[in-house]
Order: structure tokens, then sequence, then C-alpha cells
């Protein structure tokens, strides 16, 4: 297969990143069978960065068998939790070494600044250390029954994942996908998004150099609806984890079912609230607002898009969040200062711009933004909606771009009832000095987090997951552990035969 090398100078990063292009299959890059391949375009310019392969069924039965070998062989239980643990933490130290070219190549594929990129790759490293923590550590129990029984569970790995993940935290993702089926034992077949393929191959090369053994990871380009439907419907895949938005969720549970009955968990879209009491400090609460909604240029799952603010002090709100809005750098991702770059494809920059048109068609005032920056690539300005009805398109569906809804409430009740009112149940945030207040509503909130005067805030060791549509089961923390293993009871009878 072709090696793709990029010689990076810009004001932020100068250095080269290397790396094949071809499909990371038992330890090897190799050639997609069919021979096709995927463009990768830079979002900052709409242009060509490089061609990948493109995976088919083929190659995906190819790398089923290579991760069913590995884990029959060498790998779940022939392995000790510990020593899983040491080629995690060898990963995690190779991408620290190269952390600035894994960063500045996530940056030139997806568009989020090099800065931001970064850091998540700083979170990334942090995964894969807590789960290397947790390789020797995930134990099972032992259960008191009668006197003439020995009764413990054991947690075993489940056998070969399936891992599906989206564009807009490419290597994040990957992290929070492997970080415990690995731990845990599983052998892995991943699938990256076609919009965003290119860390998770550089990723690959770290995982070969740190000696894992081969078909424990493969990592698979190729289109959803081949390599990814694939994955969900493949008879001797036992378990597949996807991040990704609703429609795409609904139908890997309908494939699993359809097939071998795989487990299945699904992380998918949200419509977040965030509550800004009167009684928040204000400065700090406006500041987390704009985060909330703007982080990651609003692609993220848990943005904070419907922002509910207390009638008392919406009037200076609005006009204090517009004033940092207006003030958020739009721009190359490589320029120093920028904190927001172009959307990740033409297909989510078109999608985008619908919604704002549908915001303006429905009746809301489009109040900051809604317009294109620059002349080419995909920037869309931070936008501000107000005035805006329940039924409206802006207000329910998950736009995934800067975009947020500035709406009024009057007391708790009402703006329980506003921010419930939702399909969606990721995230939520609560902006208050009143800790009874702060508690109270939290516990009212129906989403899987909710952050009080923060957003965005995320920990390895915090679980995440959504209510309602936004998905089934959690990942990170300890709990993640539990979306890998089986839990085998085995009941020891201890004297004569008694029934
Ligand atoms: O997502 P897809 P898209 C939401 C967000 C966004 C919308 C559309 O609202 O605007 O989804 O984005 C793979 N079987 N989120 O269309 O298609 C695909 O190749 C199996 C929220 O890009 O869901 C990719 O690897 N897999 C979200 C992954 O699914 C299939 C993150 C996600 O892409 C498949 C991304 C199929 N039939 C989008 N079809 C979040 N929760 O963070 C596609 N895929």
């Amino acid at each position: 297969p072709s090696t793709w090398s990029y010689s990076f100078d810009t004001q932020v990063y100068k250095g080269t990143a290397e790396f094949s292009t071809g499909l990371f299959i038992d330890g090897n890059f190799v050639d997609g069978s069919s021979g096709k391949t995927i463009d990768v375009i830079n979002p900052s310019t709409g242009k060509l960065i490089t061609k990948i392969a493109e995976g088919t069924l083929d190659d995906l039965n190819t790398a089923v068998r290579a991760a069913q070998k590995s884990f029959d062989t060498v790998w779940g239980l022939h392995m000790p939790g510990r020593d899983r643990g040491v080629l995690l933490n060898k990963l995690a130290n190779l991408i620290e070494t190269h952390i600035d070219a894994v960063s500045a190549v996530e940056a030139l594929d997806n568009g989020k600044t090099f800065y931001w990129a970064k850091d998540d790759v700083t979170a990334v490293i942090n995964c894969f250390r807590y789960y290397a923590g947790w390789a020797d550590k995930n134990q099972g129990k032992t259960i008191e029954t009668n006197d003439d029984k020995l009764v413990y569970t054991r947690h075993e790995p489940i056998g070969v994942v399936g891992q599906i993940i989206p564009w807009n935290f490419p290597l994040l993702m990957l992290a929070w996908k492997l970080g415990p089926a690995l731990a845990t034992g599983n052998s892995v077949v991943l699938k990256p998004s076609e919009f965003t393929p290119l860390s998770a191959l550089f990723i690959a090369k770290l995982i070969h150099e740190a000696g894992f053994p081969p078909g424990v990871v493969n990592i698979l380009n190729g289109y959803g609806s081949v390599v990814g439907q694939g994955i969900a419907e493949h008879m001797d895949i036992e378990k597949v984890a996807f991040t990704g938005s609703t429609l795409v969720g609904r139908k890997i549970m309908e494939a699993a079912a359809k097939s071998n009955l795989k487990n299945v968990t699904l992380e998918l879209g949200g419509k977040s609230p965030n509550i800004i009491y009167d009684d928040c400090d204000l400065d700090a609460a406006i500041e987390w607002a704009a985060f909330g909604i703007y982080y990651n240029h609003g692609q993220t799952c848990c943005a904070g898009s419907r922002i509910f603010v207390h009638e008392r002090i919406y009037d200076e709100f609005l006009h204090r969040f517009t004033e940092r809005a207006r003030s958020v750098k739009v721009g190359d991702p490589f320029q120093a200062g920028n904190f927001q770059g172009p959307q990740v494809s033409h297909v989510q920059y078109e999608r985008i711009l619908g919604y704002i048109q549908s915001g303006k068609e429905e009746g809301a005032t489009l109040h900051h933004g809604g317009e294109r920056v620059g002349s080419e690539g995909y920037f869309i300005a931070p936008t501000i909606f107000t005035d805006v009805q329940p039924h409206m398109r802006i207000v329910k569906e998950e736009i995934f771009g800067p975009v947020g809804v500035v709406i009024k409430f009057r007391d708790e009740d009402d703006i329980l009832a506003q921010a419930n009112d939702t399909v969606y149940g990721l995230a939520a945030a609560v902006f208050t000095r009143d800790i009874n207040k702060a508690v109270r509503t939290a516990n009212a909130l129906k989403a899987g987090t909710v952050w009080v005067n923060c957003v965005n805030s995320l920990h390895p060791a915090v679980p995440f997951g959504g209510y309602k549509q936004s998905g089934i089961g959690r990942e990170l923390g300890e709990y993640a552990l539990a979306n890998y293993t089986h839990v085998k009871a085995v009941q020891v009878h201890l004297s004569h035969f008694s029934q």
C-alpha cells in the first residue's frame, strides 16, 4: 500500500507525518481487495489531501478472522491483564512522543484547530492510560449462597467486537472505544469515519510499534453503508459499539437483531439544554454558554444548543452573549488564536446552512451570524437564533453546527418542562449560585450528564452516555468495562448430591 507523507510548515507546527494509507489488518498495512480508494478532503480548502484504501466486505471478513485468531490464541484469556495494560501504556507513550504530528494530522483532516486537536490528543493519551490501569483490576465477585457451595463470577472478554466511530472527534472516539475493549481483552475491528480516516491510520502505525499481537486491533477504513453495515450484520462479531447519528444507530440495532443478536451500545445525537438562572455568575455563564455551543464548531453530541435564560436576565444575557459570539475567531486551524475552523465536510456545511434557512422560514429571528465565512472551505459564522417556538426544526433537531437558540423561561417548573421536551437526553447544564436549586434541577433533568456551572467537561473516569434516543449504555469510567465483558457465574457444589 502507498505511504502518505506530509510536511507541515505552519505557524503552530513544523514537522512531518508519514504513515500508510492501506487497511490495517492482522498487524500489517494491506491494500483493499477492490483496489478502490476514498478521497480525503481538506475542509479548510475543499481540496484533496490524499486518497486512502477503501475496505470491502471481503476485507472485513479477513479482519474478523484475524481478530478471532488473535483472541483464541494470544489475546483474550491468553494474555494476563497486566501485560495488556503494559501495551496500552506503551501506546499512550508513543502517542505522547508524536503528539504534535498526530494533532496536526487531526487538525488538517477534521478542521478543528491545532490547539484543540492537541487537547483531544492529550485526552486520548489520558484515556489509554486510564484503561491500562483497569486491565488487571476488572475482577468478579464471590457470592454467598449456601455453605455447600462456592459461587463466583468471572468477567470474561466478549470476543471479536466491532466499533464504528464518527468524524467529530476522530481520535478521541477511537480511544473511548479501544481503551475499554482492549483492557478487557477483546479483539477489535474498528471503522473510522470516511470523512476523517487519517489520524486512525497514524495510530495504527503506533499500535504496531507498541507491539500489540497481530489481529488484536484491525483498522478498516471504508463507507458506512458497506463496512459499517457489514460490521453490524456480521455473524462472527459478538458486539458492536457505535457513535454517530440516531438514524444510523437504529440501522445498527436492526442489523444486530436480524443477524446474531450481537450486543449493542450506542452513543447518538443530542439537543442539550443550557439553563441559565438569574442568580448565576453571569460573566462565567456567558463564557460557558459560548463554549457549550461553539466548541468544536458545534459538532459535539453534547453541545449546549438550546440556551434557556431566566426572563429577568434575558436581555442582558442576549446582548453580552452576542458580543461574545462576535468575538469568536473563525479561520485557519493552524493559525494561533483561532477558535473555530471549518465544518468537517461539504455535506455538513450544506446541512447546517439548510437548518439556518429553515429557522428563517419557520419564523425565528436570525439574531446573529448565519452566513459563510470566507470564500473557500466550509466555514460558518457563530450563529444565534431568538424568538423560536418549540415545534421549529432548529429547536427540535440536532444541527451539529455553530448554531444556538436562546429561549426565555419563567421559573423552575417552566424550565424543567422545556428542557426535558426533547427526544434526546445526552447532557444538560445548569448555571446558578444556589446549590439546592442546582441539585434539584440536576436530579429532575432527563440526561446522562448534568454539568453545574460548567459545560463539555469530560474525564476518562466519568461515565458518558444518553437517556432516551441519545443512546444505550455508558462509555468511559468503570461502567464501560461492562460493555465489553460477559459475566460468567461458576457454581461449585462442595458436598455430596443434594438438590
Ligand atoms: O453520521 P453517521 P453523519 C449526527 C449529527 C450529524 C448527523 C449526520 O447530527 O449532523 O449525525 O452525520 C458510519 N451502518 N452525528 O451522516 O452516518 C459512518 O461511516 C453502519 C452525531 O456523518 O451516523 C461513520 O463511521 N455504520 C454524532 C459513522 O457511522 C454506518 C457524530 C457515523 O456517521 C452506516 C456524528 C450504516 N448503515 C454525527 N452508515 C455523535 N453522536 O457524536 C454510516 N455509518
